[in-house]
């Protein structure tokens, strides 16, 4: 199931509507800007396939768009990562490594129900998913207390959240889901109390911030790995803001006590050791907020990305 060591497929979605603060769309051009794609060809050594556009999706945004089951936007987050999914599903379906570069968190809707149906043709695996973030994102419409859909991705990707219509995650078929099984968070800190019972009641595993002061990143990382179990394919969904607002403040949800810098390169590089990632997602970069801290933010989002895809130390 790995992908050709070398091939690289990249996705920039420059996408907001998931949430309601402006500038996140921005975070596509500013990765780029500061060099990334450049540093993946030249010092990675990867084979880029790239369109060389930062995708706004305006030719199929609806023109009205009214609130529903408490969603804001729902028909534009649901066209945006209902083609962001047949676009990551193209390069994956070809073997390629995806990286996606957000945009707010919704999008992952999208990047991983393209994955978990690329891998399941290719190998009839079920995808395992880490998702690195100070949230669960795991809200249903109705537990949403913000009706803000980057907070639902969870819930629709494992089917505890479904829709019949269409043009409103209708479109999200059974083998573009994933398992709670095969689904760990690290780094939470700010779980909806509703969320915290569809965790509980689903016996989803979850390393909190509380997890890793207390066994240390090195060890949550090997209980991560272990519980996922080798051989299994797996799409890393980092959220910027699991890393304390000290590293990276420019973000819409900064929620202090995270990670460190050097604590989120490592889960990165820890996944990429495995030699079974397959796809990330880099999302929640936010430039236009905290203005001074928007160079620091784009760079730790950067060297995330370099460390899931092998960049090492030595
Ligand atoms: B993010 C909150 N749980 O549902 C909600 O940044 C925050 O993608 C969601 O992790 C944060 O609105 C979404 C309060
Ligand atoms: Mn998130
Ligand atoms: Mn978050
Ligand atoms: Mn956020």
């Amino acid at each position: 199931f790995l992908p050709s060591r070398h091939d690289l497929g990249v996705v920039a979605v420059g996408f907001s509507g998931g949430q309601t603060k402006a500038g996140v769309d921005a975070a596509p051009m500013a990765l780029i800007e500061s060099g990334l794609i450049q540093q993946l060809e030249e010092d990675l050594e990867f084979n880029v396939t790239f369109d060389g556009q930062v995708h706004a999706y305006t030719d199929i945004m609806p023109k009205e768009d009214p609130d529903y089951r408490n969603m804001k936007r729902p028909r534009s987050v649901s066209a945006v990562t209902w083609q962001v999914s047949k676009q990551v599903y193209e390069h994956a379906k070809s073997g390629k490594f995806v990286l996606t570069l957000g945009g707010d968190h919704s999008i992952a809707i999208g990047t991983i129900s393209g994955t978990a149906k690329a891998i399941r043709e290719r190998t009839g695996k079920d995808l395992a998913v880490i998702w690195v973030d100070a949230h669960a994102d795991i809200n249903t419409p109705e537990t949403s207390e913000s009706g803000n859909i980057h907070g639902m991705p969870v819930a629709f990707l494992t089917g505890l959240a479904t829709e019949t219509h269409e043009d409103m995650f209708g479109w999200i078929q059974k083998d573009q889901m994933i398992t709670t099984k095969k689904l760990v968070y690290i780094g939470l800190r700010d779980i909806d109390k509703g969320e915290k019972k569809i965790l509980r009641d689903h016996g989803i595993k979850a390393f909190s911030m509380h997890d890793i002061d207390r066994h240390g990143i090195g060890k949550v990382m090997d209980m991560v790995l272990g519980w996922i179990g080798s051989d299994t394919p797996i799409h890393l969904s980092f959220d910027v803001d699991a890393l304390d607002p000290m590293w990276a403040p420019s973000t819409g949800t900064p929620v202090r006590g995270g990670l460190t810098l050097r604590e989120g390169d490592f889960i990165a590089e820890c996944v990429a050791e495995t030699g079974s990632l397959i796809a990330l997602d880099l999302v929640e970069v936010n430039p236009s907020l905290d203005i001074q801290g928007a160079s620091d933010t784009v760079r730790a989002g950067c060297s995330i990305v370099r460390c899931a895809l092998g960049d090492t130390l030595l």
